[in-house]
């Protein structure tokens, strides 16, 4: 469905054999030279949702080489194989062009859901560039709200969210206060290899260079 301009929601696009590469592919980065951790804020708070990164670190609310906020090590590289499947969902989701073929993301965020996880609403704009995000979901199904560009208020619609969706978010959508209001323990099939919880990867275009 075309939820938005430039919101395109393919349910069910990942076979299961790519959700089990993908799940067991997110295990590994997890124990990576930066581990799966609870993203600390600015502020003092810390976010419910545990995070891993390839390519560059995301941390609020820059992209860095280094996670000196967690570790100070190098993230580990955001491998071709990731890139060739991003320019695929863009492709199926919008049709191939030349502008879908030429799609290069250079980092991913792999997000883990326990059954009390949630995401508030925000933007993602700490990427210097307007390139489309792609997001994968693996497990667990969720409550996903996308929003409006102008406040994380009204109107804004809920989506369900399901093992295998593939979501991306492009043009005027890009910008979109979105979150994750809700997951449902128990929905997941564990032939994905996630007996239990919710994965999500984005991958994204930076515009950054080194
Ligand atoms: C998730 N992740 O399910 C969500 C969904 C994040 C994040 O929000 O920042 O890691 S991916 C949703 C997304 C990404 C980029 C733009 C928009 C939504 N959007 O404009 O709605 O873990
Ligand atoms: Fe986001």
């Amino acid at each position: 469905s075309r939820p938005a301009p430039g919101a395109v929601h393919l349910p069910g696009w990942l076979g299961m054999d790519e959700q089990r590469r993908l799940a067991t592919a997110c295990r590994e980065w997890a124990a990576g030279p930066v581990p799966l951790r609870h993203t600390r804020l600015p502020r003092g708070g810390v976010m419910s949702v545990r995070t891993v990164c390839l390519g560059w670190h995301w941390q609020p609310y820059r992209y860095t080489r280094t996670a000196d906020d967690v570790n100070g090590r190098r993230v580990a590289g955001f491998p071709g194989w990731l890139a060739e499947f991003g320019r695929r969902a863009l492709g199926d989701a919008y049709g191939e062009s030349e502008a879908t073929r030429q799609y290069a993301p250079d980092t991913a965020l792999v997000n883990f859901y326990d059954g009390s996880a949630r995401m508030g609403m925000h933007q993602d704009k700490d990427e210097k560039s307007a390139e489309p995000v792609v997001s994968l979901s693996i497990g667990d199904s969720c409550v996903f709200r996308f929003g409006n560009t102008a406040s994380r208020g009204r109107p804004y619609t809920d989506i369900e969210l399901a093992s295998g969706d593939l979501f991306v978010f492009g043009g005027p959508s890009r910008f979109a206060y979105h979150g994750v209001t809700k997951v449902f323990p128990g929905t997941g099939d564990p032939a994905t290899g996630m007996a239990s919880g919710r994965l999500n990867l984005t991958l994204r275009v930076t515009g950054l260079a080194d």
